[in-house]
């Protein structure tokens, strides 16, 4: 009998603690955010929304964002809102971060190159992190870049060119392998897929996410949860706690399930204002440890 709890209790430490190892990395210990511009309703859109923004809401809307990272985060820095950049709450697009290394974008959309100046100041202060800063004719989105701990999947998207791939290639040379991976629909990479655990992607029930987990399953062994709305399949994943988009019935039953099969809690939280700028969850922060 006593063997048997031994056992039982042997099993239940091996399994903790290879299974909080591989989490390790996500208990983020800083998070970066902006402030939406006073201009935001001018943000840049694939198609015009259903309804206007409501800015008053958006702001209610992010500032919700901001306090439920502030719960989950020691650290997070506000940076100010810019009037001319309506797109800068969007954060996660200026920058990657994977480790100590930080690579800042030349954004794909015109409009939004400047965004990145800052938030490039703001990391050449931290002496942990190496600065890279991609030149063009590379064109690049944090939203098309998705970090698995196994691999960096590069979205080529029409923000998102080859060039960027090539210059990331050789940023991460012998230490990650770096993948393109076609984005024939929607903004980005991450629009349609976004990481769940190292081993687990989610992603939408669309054209376009089939054919991303085509591309991926070529590559490696991973496992994909499939939601339905393609809001709900970027998701913001942060110690135990995985957050999405409030309003997808259907998508937080499967995301549900799968949290609950990891002992993963699942936050909902209302960004509609934001989503009507193409906005997801991953976008409006950069995570990362100092
Ligand atoms: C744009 O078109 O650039 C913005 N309106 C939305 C950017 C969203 N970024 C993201 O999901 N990483």
């Amino acid at each position: 009998m006593r063997a048997v709890i031994l056992a039982c209790l042997l099993f239940t430490v091996m399994t903790f603690s290879s299974y909080a190892d591989e989490i390790d990395s996500l208990f983020y210990n800083h998070a970066f955010v902006r402030a939406l511009s006073p201009t935001f309703e001018n943000s840049l859109k694939i198609n015009p929304p259903p309804t206007p923004i409501n800015y008053d809401k958006a702001v209610e809307q992010h500032k919700n964002y901001i306090e439920l990272l502030l719960t989950l985060i020691p650290s997070v820095t506000e940076f100010e809102g810019d009037q001319d950049h309506p797109d800068c709450n969007f954060i996660e697009d200026t920058a990657i971060v994977v480790g100590d290394v930080v690579v800042i974008s030349y954004m794909g959309a015109p409009e939004r190159r400047g965004e990145e100046l800052p938030i490039k100041e703001a990391f050449k202060k931290l002496p942990s992190k190496t600065l890279y800063q991609l030149e063009a004719p590379a064109t690049m989105d944090g939203g098309d870049i998705l970090y698995t701990g196994k691999h960096l999947l590069v979205g080529l998207s029409k923000r998102t060119n080859r060039q960027a791939l090539d210059q990331l290639k050789e940023i991460f040379h012998g230490t990650l392998e770096v993948v393109g991976i076609p984005v024939t629909e929607g903004l980005h990479l991450k629009s349609v897929i976004s990481f769940f655990d190292t081993d687990t992607l989610v992603v939408a029930d669309t054209k376009a996410g089939k054919e991303i987990q085509a591309h991926i399953e070529a590559i490696a062994l991973y496992k994909f949860i499939t939601v339905p709305d393609v809001v709900a399949s970027n998701v913001l994943r942060i110690g135990y706690t995985v957050v999405m988009q409030e309003g997808y019935p259907a998508s937080e039953k499967v995301l549900q399930d799968a949290c609950h099969n990891l002992h993963f809690r699942l936050v909902k939280l209302d960004m509609s204002e934001l989503v009507k700028a193409d906005g997801a969850l991953t976008c409006g922060s950069l995570l990362f440890n100092n």
